[in-house]
Parts: structure tokens; sequence; C-alpha cells
């Protein structure tokens, strides 16, 4: 069975066209797409965000480690959505305004997309007149808010309140995620869940729908 942790280390590498052969040949050999993403791809993010967090890599590596991940979430990607059989809501997604970190919530977009969910991604920098706009064009059943940043986070709690006073807060449940975020600030704001990772925003959502 595939080493798993070869991916994680090519991704570190930001060896791109390794990464996609390595996440090929697991797919061949029968590895779980989520196992794919979790113990290779996320792994190798992970460690990138701690060596960047150490001053051992700069952005210029984490950029093209981000790159080698998404060519790896490229091959994946298709296999999540193929297991979607009938959707089980709908959910918009978005990185707050101000804040252009999209690799989670890719990931999460991702998971729910295999989870199920139909997924309205509105990328980055994205500002609450936005979301509310997105959520009742759509009808979403659940809005998802990512953000990285300290100085971002405020923009779930604006986006809460323009959906509010768009009148529309009951139709929707809001749900916030990304590394500064937690479940105190979930409840400070009146957002209806927090989820730490993506396998627990698909599961979040299942249990608000
Ligand atoms: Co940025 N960055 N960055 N960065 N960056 C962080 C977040 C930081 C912690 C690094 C550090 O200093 N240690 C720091 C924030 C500090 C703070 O606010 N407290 C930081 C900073 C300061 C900045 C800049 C300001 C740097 C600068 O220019 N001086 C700048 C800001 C740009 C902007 O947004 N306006 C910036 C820029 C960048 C890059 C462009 C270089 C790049 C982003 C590339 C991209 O996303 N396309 C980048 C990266 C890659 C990082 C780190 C290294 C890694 C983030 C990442 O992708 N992690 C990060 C350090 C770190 O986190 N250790 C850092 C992997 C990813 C899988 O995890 O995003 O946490 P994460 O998502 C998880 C969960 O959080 C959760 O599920 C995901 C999967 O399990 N989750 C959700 C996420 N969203 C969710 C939504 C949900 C549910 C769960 O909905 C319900």
């Amino acid at each position: 069975m595939a080493d798993l942790q070869v991916i994680a280390d090519a991704v570190i590498g930001g060896d791109r066209d390794t990464v996609a052969e390595l996440a090929q040949g697991a797919i061949d050999e029968g590895v779980k797409p989520e196992d794919i993403i979790n113990e290779g791809l996320i792994a190798g993010m992970n460690v990138v965000g701690v060596k960047f967090k150490a001053n051992e890599f700069y952005v210029p590596e984490v950029l093209i480690a981000a790159r080698a991940m998404h060519a790896g979430m490229d091959i994946v990607k298709p296999l999540l959505a193929d297991a979607d059989i009938a959707s089980r809501g709908k959910v918009v997604i978005g990185t707050v305004k101000g804040d252009l970190h999209d690799i989670g919530k890719n990931l999460v977009s991702m998971m729910l997309e295999g989870g199920g969910y139909d997924v309205v991604d509105l990328e980055v920098d994205v500002p609450p007149e936005k979301f509310v706009e997105a959520i009742q064009a759509e009808n979403a059943d659940v809005l998802a808010l990512s953000a990285l940043l300290t100085t971002t986070m405020p923009g779930m709690k604006d986006t809460i309140d323009a959906i509010s006073e768009a009148g529309a807060r009951d139709s929707v449940k809001v749900i916030i995620g990304g590394a500064p975020v937690t479940q105190n600030y979930a409840d400070e704001i009146g957002a209806d869940g927090y989820a730490p990772d993506a396998a627990s925003a698909v599961d979040l959502v299942a249990s608000l729908m």
C-alpha cells in the first residue's frame, strides 16, 4: 500500500509533478481519497505551516508547497465528487473580507462536495454583502466562513450582522472555521457552529441540516 508520508514529503518539497504522480499511484493502489488528503496532502501542509512559523520557510516556499498540494487535490477531487449521489443540501463557502488564505477553505469545500453537498465557493476576500447576496440567490442551507488572520476574524461577525439586517438569519445556518477561530468565538458572535478541520466541518453541516 502507498506510503502517504512520501506524498507529504513531496508537498513539503514543493514537487508538484511528484505529488500528482504519487497521488495517482495511491488511487491506483486503492487508497481512499480522504486518506490521501488527510495523511498526505494536509499532513504535508501542516509541516509547511510549522516551518513557516519557525522562519525555516518563507512565502515563496509556502506558495510552491501549496501549488504542489493543489496538484494532488486536482487528482483526488474528482473521486470525492464521484462519490456524490444525490445532493444533501447547499453550502455557500468563502474566506472573509481582507483574507486571501484559501487552502483550508478549499479542503473544506472539497470534503463537503465529497460528503454529498452542493457547494458554491465565493473564493477569498469576500465582503459581507456578497455573502448575503449569495445565500439568498442560492437559497443556501448553510454558510461556511473561513478566516486565517486574527485581523480578519471580525469579518465573520460583520457577515452574521449583515445577514440579520437583511432579515435572512433564520433561513441559513452559519458555521465558521480557520486556524485562529475557536468555539468560544463562534458562541461570542452568534454563529451556529465551529469546525476545527475539514472532516469536522462535514459532520457539523450534517448535524445542522
Ligand atoms: Co499566511 N498567515 N499570511 N499566508 N499563512 C498564517 C495564517 C499565519 C498564522 C503565519 C504565521 O505568522 N505564523 C499568520 C497569521 C497570524 C495571525 O493572524 N495571528 C499569517 C500571516 C501574518 C500572513 C500575512 C499577513 C503575511 C504577510 O504578508 N506579512 C499574509 C496575509 C495575506 C492576506 O490574507 N491578506 C499572508 C499570506 C500568506 C500566503 C499568501 C503566503 C499563503 C496563503 C496561500 C493560500 O492560501 N493560497 C499563507 C500561508 C500558506 C499561511 C500558513 C503558513 C498556512 C495556512 C494553511 O494553508 N494551512 C499559515 C500558518 C499556519 O497556519 N500554521 C499562515 C494549511 C490548511 C490546511 O490549514 O487553513 O488552518 P487551515 O485550514 C484548516 C482548518 O483551519 C479548518 O479546516 C482546514 C483543513 O483541516 N478550516 C475550516 C479552515 N477554514 C475553515 C472553514 C470552515 C471550517 C473549517 O467553515 C466552517
